[in-house]
C-alpha cells in the first residue's frame, strides 16, 4: 500500500488536491481541527468537487489532529497565517522520514514551518490553479493551472510525484522554487493591493500604469538585492501581461477583503517590506503601499497582519 496523503485544511486547495488524489484510488486522509468539525464532515458524507458544472463526492476518511496514527506525507493546505501553528500541533505525529508539501502563497510561512519541524523534509509549492468554496465541504474547480514543487535545500525530486501524475494534477519539479515564489510574490505585490485600494478588477489597473510601473521598479530592485535576478527579469512586462490576461477577474486579496476575510498581507507585501528593511533598502512607494493597505484594512475592521 502506498504512503497515505494526509491533507491538513479542508478548504479550497486542500479539497482540490484530496478529491483528485482519492479519485485516482490513492489513500488520502483529511485532518480536521476538532471532533465537532469531524462530525459535521462525516454527516456530509465526504468532499464534493465541482468541475465543469459536474459535482462528485468522494468519501475521503476524516480524522482529528489528535489521532495517534503517524504521518509520513502531509499536504499543508491552510492559509499562510495558520500554517506554522497547524503544523506545530501535528509535529508529534510526524514520522522520522516525514515529508511536508507546503501550498501557501507568498513567503515567510515556509521557513516558519520548517523551523518547527527541523527533521522533516519541507517541499514548497507555487500554484496557479484556482478553486473556491461554494458550500460546506464543497469546492468549485475554477481555474485550471499548474503547480511547481521544489525543495531549496535538496534538488532531488521525490518519487511520489508519480501520485500527482496518477491524480492528473499538472505539476513540475522545480530546482529554482524560491525564484518562482519570489516572482509570484512580486506579481501579487504589484497587483493585489492596488486592486483593493482602487476598488477595481485586475483590468482596472490599466488606468494606473505609472503607479504599477513604479512599484515594479522597486520590486525588481528588491529581488536583485535578495539574489533573485531571474525573478526580477522583465517584471513590469509580466505584470502588465497578467493584468491584461486577467482583466475581468478580481484579485484574491480583493476577494478576501470583499468577503471580510483576513488577507495574507504579511506573507506578500509585508514580507517584501520586511526583507527590504533587513537589507536597509529605501523603497518609498512599496512601504507607502503597505501603510495605505494597512489603514484600509483597519478602517474596514479587518486584521492588518
Ligand atoms: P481556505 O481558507 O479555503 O482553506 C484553508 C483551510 O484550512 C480552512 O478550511 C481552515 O479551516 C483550515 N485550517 C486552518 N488551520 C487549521 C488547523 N489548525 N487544522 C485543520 N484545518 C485548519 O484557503 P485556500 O484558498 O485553500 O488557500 C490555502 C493556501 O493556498 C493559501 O496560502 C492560498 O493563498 C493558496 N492558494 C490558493 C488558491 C485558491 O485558488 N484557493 C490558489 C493558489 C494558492
Ligand atoms: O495570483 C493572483 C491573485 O489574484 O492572487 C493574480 C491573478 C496574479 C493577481 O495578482
Amino acid at each position: 500500500m502506498s504512503t497515505p496523503w494526509h491533507v491538513l485544511g479542508a478548504g479550497s486547495l486542500g479539497t482540490l488536491w484530496a478529491t483528485r488524489l482519492a479519485r485516482a484510488g490513492l489513500p488520502v486522509r483529511l485532518i480536521l481541527r476538532d471532533p465537532m468539525r469531524l462530525r459535521s464532515y462525516e454527516a456530509a458524507g465526504g468532499l464534493t468537487l465541482v468541475e465543469n458544472g459536474q459535482a462528485s463526492t468522494y468519501a475521503v476518511p476524516g480524522e482529528t489532529v489528535d489521532n495517534p496514527a503517524p504521518i509520513r506525507r502531509l499536504l499543508v493546505a491552510c492559509k499562510a497565517y495558520d500554517a506554522e501553528e497547524a503544523v506545530a500541533r501535528l509535529a508529534p505525529r510526524l514520522a522520522p522520514d516525514a515529508e511536508l508539501i507546503l501550498l501557501q502563497n507568498g513567503l515567510g510561512s515556509q521557513d516558519a514551518v520548517a523551523a518547527r519541524v527541523p527533521l522533516a523534509r519541507c517541499i514548497s509549492a507555487s500554484s496557479t490553479e484556482g478553486a473556491f468554496r461554494d458550500g460546506a465541504w464543497r469546492v468549485v474547480f475554477a481555474g485550471h493551472g499548474f503547480t511547481w514543487l521544489g525543495d531549496a535545500g535538496h534538488p532531488v525530486a521525490p518519487a511520489w510525484l508519480d501520485d500527482l501524475d496518477a491524480a492528473k494534477i499538472p505539476h513540475e519539479w522545480s530546482t529554482d522554487i524560491l525564484t518562482r515564489l519570489w516572482r509570484k510574490l512580486a506579481l501579487n505585490c504589484a497587483i493585489n493591493p492596488l486592486t483593493v485600494l482602487h476598488d477595481c478588477r485586475n483590468g482596472g489597473l490599466q488606468q494606473h500604469q505609472c503607479e504599477v510601473a513604479t512599484l515594479c521598479g522597486e520590486l525588481a530592485e528588491l529581488l536583485e538585492r535578495c539574489g533573485q535576478p531571474a525573478a526580477a527579469d522583465n517584471l513590469q512586462q509580466e505584470v502588465e501581461r497578467v493584468i491584461h490576461a486577467t482583466a475581468a477577474n478580481y484579485s484574491s486579496m480583493y476577494q478576501d477583503v470583499a468577503n471580510r476575510r483576513r488577507t495574507e498581507i504579511s506573507y506578500l507585501l509585508g514580507h517584501a517590506c520586511t526583507v527590504a528593511a533587513r537589507h536597509q533598502m529605501n523603497l518609498p512607494h512599496l512601504s507607502q503601499l503597505q501603510q495605505r493597505l494597512i489603514s484600509h484594512l483597519r478602517s474596514r475592521g479587518l486584521p492588518s497582519d
